[in-house]
Formats: C-alpha cells, sequence, structure tokens
C-alpha cells in the first residue's frame, strides 16, 4: 500500500479547517496512519524544503509554515501520492480546480492551505523527516 505525507498548514489550522480537510481526504479512500500537531521548527523545514533551499521565497514560507500549529499526517491508499495532489489542487489556489482543497480554503500563492509529497520517493523522504 503507497503512503505519502499530508501536512495542514498553519493558515488552514487557523482557519479552524481541520477537519473538513480530513474528510476530503477519508471520503477519498485514504486512511490516516499517523498524525501530529506542532509547531514546524526551522531545522525541519529547512530539510523538508530543501528543493527550495535557493528561492527567493524560502524565508518567507519558513517563517510562514512556523507561524503556528501544523497537523503531519502519514496516509495511505492506492495511489495515495497522486491521489492528495489531485485533491489537494493547483499550487496556487486561482488556480486549483473546483472542490480542491486549495481551492476551497487556500489563501495566497504561499499560504495554500495544505502539502503533499511530490512522488513516491518524496514521500519516503519526508515521512522520514517528519516521523523519524
Ligand atoms: P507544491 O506545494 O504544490 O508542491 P512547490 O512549488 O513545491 O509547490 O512549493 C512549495 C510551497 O512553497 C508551496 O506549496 C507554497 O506554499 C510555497 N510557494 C511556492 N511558490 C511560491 C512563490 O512563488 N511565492 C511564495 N510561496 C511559494
Ligand atoms: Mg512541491
Amino acid at each position: 500500500m503507497e503512503t505519502t505525507l499530508i501536512i495542514i498548514k498553519p493558515d488552514a489550522v487557523k482557519g479552524k479547517k481541520i477537519g473538513k480537510i480530513i474528510s476530503i481526504y477519508e471520503e477519498n479512500g485514504l486512511s490516516i496512519e499517523k498524525m501530529k500537531m506542532e509547531v514546524p521548527t526551522f531545522s525541519v523545514l529547512e530539510k523538508h524544503y530543501e528543493e527550495h533551499k535557493e528561492k527567493s521565497f524560502f524565508n518567507s514560507l519558513v517563517s510562514f509554515m512556523s507561524s503556528g500549529l501544523a497537523i503531519i499526517m502519514v496516509a495511505s491508499g492506492e495511489n495515495a501520492v497522486a491521489k492528495v495532489r489531485a485533491l489537494n489542487g493547483a499550487t496556487k489556489p486561482e488556480n486549483a480546480g473546483e472542490g480542491t482543497i486549495r481551492k476551497l480554503y487556500g489563501h495566497s500563492l504561499q499560504e495554500n492551505a495544505v502539502h503533499g509529497s511530490a512522488s513516491i520517493e518524496e514521500a519516503r523522504r519526508e515521512i522520514e523527516i517528519w516521523f523519524k
């Protein structure tokens, strides 16, 4: 069974969308295997967003992601990685499809409610970072 890493970002936690977001994953066949709530630390975020380290938005992104509580989950199911990415929608909420989590609950390109691993390999790497 495939597994993937999901983060409900601080904007969605502050907006009280935790329950609605988890329901979308569960209603689409995914099972939550692990879950924790914490304020992400800089050192974990630096590893998680390693690929974006040189980007102009990196500092702003890490500052947003550590601005409050987040929910970090491992979800499993058939095609879990692709399924979560599809349910999340496009990175920029205004480009995300109708009914996707980012369309429903995202605020901006940066504050876009959720994270989902981009590939099976990335999922393995991210689960190791957050749940080692
Ligand atoms: P993804 O989350 O859809 O995989 P990535 O391009 O990997 O998108 O970017 C990681 C996260 O960084 C996004 O979810 C978003 O929160 C933030 N982000 C991406 N591009 C920008 C940008 O141009 N400005 C500000 N934040 C950005
Ligand atoms: Mg990405």
